[in-house]
């Protein structure tokens, strides 16, 4: 019998178990993931997000996935910004709203908020969340007085990912650890913020390290409220820009497998939707992703826009929440 907490859920997933379900028959997967989902979640609903890069490029670490590294500038050819007004990023959470979105989740291109830096954000949160949206934040590295200062300005989500499994992470990202990964997650969570947390699959990592990633997600102390997972936009002047595409089966086993393990948390089909078939996010919906980006843009890349997700919607009988 494994150890269940309080709300039905386990935190002590192992790898071989996880790899097992990666291994299953896929429609006996989906079927459970789409199982788990009805349980805990209401069907044919997908929530609305919509991305904003508050502070673009110029970034001192090195993920290799990143076009917003300042080490790839160079290649990318992606101009730095600097932090963008209120009134901007009011303005952009108002059409957000009034195009259906109701999560607003704003980026920066930072390894951590300089204190002086969180004043603007402050007034980031109040503004947006006064509008009547949810707010969501990823800032980098967050220290726990900062988290803090967040939570009292009312943000809803921190979104801080995991990225990887911990063996594969030192392939991709050496400017900082998995376990300061760790640390920023412990602080957002202390400060009674709801923690988004997942990773990026397809950048060449393998099946094992797509189970280590889902194990370190499902044996935080408190599952992340939110778990995104990314497909790889694969940008051109980054180090992973030629790296084989993965298989789109493998991608939906990966956000079933989330959805099996998290059975509370929603699952987000986060970036990659671009470059994906209608069948393939259907897919990814009967697997249990309840979630998605809305609008033309994710940070820097492109998203499907308003018009291919309102028919993407109406030929699967989704609603949007
Ligand atoms: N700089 C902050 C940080 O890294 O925590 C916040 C912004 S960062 C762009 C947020 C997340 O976007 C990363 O952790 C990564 O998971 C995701 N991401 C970035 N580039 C991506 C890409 N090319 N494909 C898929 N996901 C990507
Ligand atoms: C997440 O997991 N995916 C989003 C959000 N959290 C911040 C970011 C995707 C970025 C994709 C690359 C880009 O547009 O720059
Ligand atoms: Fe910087 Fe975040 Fe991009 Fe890494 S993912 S390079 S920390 S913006």
């Amino acid at each position: 019998m494994n150890a269940l907490d309080i709300e039905g859920v386990r935190h002590d997933w192992t790898r071989a178990e996880v790899l097992a379900l990666f291994d299953r028959p896929l429609m006996d997967l989906l079927f459970e993931a789409q199982a788990v989902h009805r349980r805990f979640h209401t069907a044919n609903e997908v929530q609305l997000s919509q991305l904003l890069s508050i502070k673009t490029g110029g970034c001192a670490e090195d993920c290799a996935y990143c076009p917003q590294a300042q080490k790839f500038a160079a290649e990318t050819g992606l101009k730095a910004s600097k932090l963008m007004g209120l009134d901007a990023v009011l303005e952009a959470a108002r059409a957000a709203k009034a195009a259906g979105a109701s999560r607003f989740c704003m980026g920066a291109a930072w390894t951590r908020p300089k204190d002086r830096d969180l004043d603007d954000i402050v007034e980031m949160v109040e503004g947006v969340g006064a509008l009547g949206l949810q707010t969501c934040m990823t800032l980098g590295m967050l220290e726990d007085y900062q988290a803090k200062r967040l939570a009292d300005a009312g943000l809803d989500y921190y979104n801080h990912n995991l990225d990887t499994s911990p063996e594969y992470y030192r392939d991709i990202i050496t400017t900082r650890t998995f376990e300061e990964r760790l640390e920023t997650l412990e602080n957002v969570r202390s400060a009674g913020i709801n923690v988004c947390s997942g990773g990026i699959v397809g950048m060449g990592e393998s099946r094992t390290d797509r189970a280590g990633m889902i194990v370190a997600l499902a044996t935080l102390p408190q599952h992340p409220q939110s778990v995104p997972i990314n497909r790889l936009v694969r940008v051109k002047g980054t180090p992973l820009a030629e790296v084989k595409e993965i298989d789109g089966l493998e991608f939906v086993r990966t956000i079933a497998v989330a959805r099996i393990t998290m059975p509370r948390s929603v699952v987000r089909l986060s970036a990659g939707r671009e470059t994906m078939s209608d069948e393939l996010q259907a897919l990814c919906f009967m697997a249990g992703a309840a979630s998605i980006f809305r609008g033309e843009k994710l940070l820097t890349t492109a998203n499907p826009g308003e018009d291919r997700d309102r028919a993407l919607f109406e030929k699967l009988g989704l609603s949007p929440a």
